[in-house]
């Protein structure tokens, strides 16, 4: 049931490979080469035609190739995963290809299913939430804000979390107690953007009553279709970092706006853990970026695309910057332009419970727990 394969893989990563093999030919500026860079190079086993350069921890990096490599190198070394995709889950491609475009969307959107009430629907813990005006706000803006958890929950798994080790950058090696991380940085030379409890969140009994929690499923019916499902459930520190390298950030998808591109359709519900201001990595959110769609962002080969592109094209007043107290709630339609921001000054612990649609593929999320 659970899988905790060490793969990180969130759709910022993934944005591009298919398209640009099947379009082949058509010319990828720096921009590509950075996106591509983030397709998960950091694991060994993601490199098959050892191309990748270790750095000062040991693991290894694509970046090498994503600067430095020919187009053709470049497409080559993602082929393999590609093909395992496809393998695993040949429903992947059309996905992969038409989810990022309006009318694929609305055509598979047709096969949404009726949500049935929950027989345990009372038995949440966001007393007062109202279902009906969450998803109206969803459809509308693509994000509803102000889910409060009860202070016990929030506190036992900030608790949970500041005692037990968590694995910097989505790498397994880098296991670090959070107050070290200074002293990590160190010892592992190399900055260290998030640290992931993968698996481990699962001891958390606070965790698992969120994810378990009748209103977010309720909701995530009721917006995706009577067929959604829990797909994942990770929580996270990001750290405040002088020195993160443009890969690592989008890794961990900080600091520039994408979509995500992992399921037909999804939601997330975001939680913090610690107080949210603008020096702890707020996350931004484009309201109504999930239902407008410039045509350039839906024939697009990149999920993440410059600010000034994304303003320009819905609004300068669009973005939503969330910040809140500890317990602050939010769930989004990530096909939606959203980021996460690097911490200027305090670590940001947030929680994720994400919905979708379709059997998630092993290589798509972050190394946490995948309900498949
Ligand atoms: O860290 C954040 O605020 C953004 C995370 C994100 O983009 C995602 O989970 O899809
Ligand atoms: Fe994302």
């Amino acid at each position: 049931m659970v899988n905790s394969v060490p793969l990180h893989y969130c759709a910022l990563h993934k944005s591009s490979g298919w398209i640009s093999i099947l379009l082949c030919g058509a010319g990828l500026g720096d921009a590509e080469a950075t996106v591509r860079c983030r397709f998960g190079g950091r694991h060994g086993y993601e490199d098959p035609m050892n191309l990748a350069t270790p750095d000062n921890s040991g693991a290894v990096s694509l970046e090498a190739v994503a600067r430095n490599g020919s187009l053709f190198r470049r497409i080559a070394v993602r082929i393999p995963t590609y093909l395992k995709d496809l393998r695993e889950n040949p429903a992947w491609l059309p996905m992969f290809v038409l989810a990022r475009t309006m009318p694929g969307r609305r055509l598979h959107w047709l096969g949404a299913r009726r949500a049935r009430p929950l027989d345990n629907a009372a038995d949440t813990m966001f007393a007062g939430a109202n279902r009906a005006a969450v998803v109206e706000a969803l459809r509308a803006e693509g994000l509803f804000s102000g889910l409060m958890l009860p202070p016990a929950i929030h506190q036992e798994i900030a608790a949970f979390a500041r005692q037990t080790p968590c694995f910097g950058n989505f790498d397994r090696r880098l296991e670090f107690m959070p107050g070290d991380h200074a002293e990590a940085e160190k010892r592992f030379g190399r900055s260290l953007l998030s640290g992931h409890y993968f698996e481990r969140i699962l001891d958390c009994p606070a965790a698992l009553a969120i994810q378990k929690d009748p209103l977010l499923l309720d909701v995530a019916r009721h917006y995706l279709g009577g067929q959604a499902k829990l797909i994942t459930t990770r929580v996270w520190w990001s750290f405040p970092t002088g020195k993160a390298s443009d890969a690592d950030k989008n890794l961990a998808s900080l600091g520039k706006y994408h979509f995500d591109l992992d399921d037909w359709r999804m939601l997330k519900f975001f939680f913090y853990l610690v107080p949210v201001d603008g020096g702890t990595g707020p996350h931004v959110y484009v309201r109504g970026s999930h239902r407008r769609r410039a045509l350039r962002h839906q024939l697009t080969l990149l999920v993440g695309h410059p600010a000034e592109d994304v303003l320009d094209v819905y609004g300068p007043q669009s973005p939503l910057t969330l910040t809140g107290e500890a317990g602050l709630g939010f769930v989004e339609d990530p096909f939606g332009f959203h980021m996460g921001t690097v911490p200027a000054h305090t670590p940001r612990l947030m929680m994720e419970v994400g919905f979708g649609v379709s059997k998630p593929s092993r290589r798509r999320f972050h190394g946490e727990p995948v309900i498949r």
